[in-house]
């Protein structure tokens, strides 16, 4: 026992101790990730098509697809996913319980605060969901009516400013609150635009309002300060998008959906803006 304590002593003083993270280099380590090789991943198990999990438990989406490639481009192949309630997530990448974030996060000034985000990947619309014979139609019509948010997104913020005269109910995540609308606990659920297109084909909802949200883009969230991993994963983002991988995943994921010009190859976006008028 003494012995063997004393060789530890020894190795873990001559820096030769092998792989714990506390040792590990620069050189070895340069993203600063937990493990070594890995990069964890907080994410969301219920937000398809951006991030689901699949019949077999594997994450899979939009938002996992396009991380995977970026992390792949950094030279990092092992990505693990890990599923969370959306309201700890920024909270679990801050504290140092996973590398990154991934789960069609907006980017906004008050979640800067708490990590830093990658070059955003995404920018669309904020959609309220209902079933057919609830007479919601527009956002007017949800005055007076229960509405679902999930706990720490921007639909909650947006609702608590906007949506005034609706009864805000509070969900944990996306499943129970649309099991909440399909019961009738609830009048209706407001979330991202692709996981309600998703919602609406399940479970025959509709759609009763779009809202842009076009000036939080989502992004991959990053523990302050990791500017290694964030310049890499900004720098695979960008090759990503130029090289078409971004729009390949983008026609995968969402078809039909209105494309975003400014992810595009830069030859594409030059071609589809119009030339100005002499
Ligand atoms: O702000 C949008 C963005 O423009 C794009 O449409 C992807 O979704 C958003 O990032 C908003 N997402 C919500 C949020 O960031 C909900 C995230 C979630 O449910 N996974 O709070």
């Amino acid at each position: 026992m003494l012995v063997a304590a004393a060789v530890a002593t020894v190795l873990a003083l001559s820096g030769c101790g092998g792989s714990s993270s506390a040792s590990s280099s620069t050189a070895e380590n340069p993203y600063g990730l937990i493990e070594p090789g890995t990069v964890r991943v907080a994410s969301l198990g219920d937000s398809k098509p951006y991030t689901f999990t699949d019949g077999s438990g594997n994450f899979t989406g939009f938002d996992v697809e396009l991380f995977k490639d970026v992390a792949k481009r950094a030279g990092v192949d092992n990505v693990v996913f890990t599923g969370q309630d959306f309201s700890g997530l920024l909270a679990a990448v801050a504290n140092g319980q996973f590398d990154v974030g991934v789960a069609a996060i907006g980017i906004t000034d008050k979640r800067k605060q708490t990590v830093d985000f990658s070059n955003g990947y995404l920018a669309g619309y904020l959609t309220v969901i209902t079933t057919k014979t609830s007479g919601i139609t527009d956002a007017e019509g949800l005055s007076g009516k229960r509405l679902g948010v999930v706990q720490g997104t921007l639909q909650e913020a947006y609702a608590v400013k906007n949506f005034t005269s609706a009864s805000l109910v509070r969900f944990p995540d996306n499943n129970t609150a649309v099991s909440a609308v399909n019961s009738g606990s609830v009048d209706a659920h407001f979330l991202d635009y692709e996981a309600a297109k998703s919602y609406q084909e399940q479970f025959g909802l509709v759609s009763a309002a779009d809202i842009p949200s076009f000036d939080a883009p989502a992004g991959f969230a990053i523990a302050k300060g990791k500017t290694e991993l964030k310049e890499a994963l900004d720098k695979g983002l960008a090759e990503a998008m130029e090289d078409g991988t971004w729009k390949t995943l983008y026609q995968k994921w969402f078809p039909g959906s209105p494309m975003p010009q400014q992810y595009l190859p830069k030859a594409e976006q030059a071609a589809a803006t119009p030339t100005p008028a002499k």
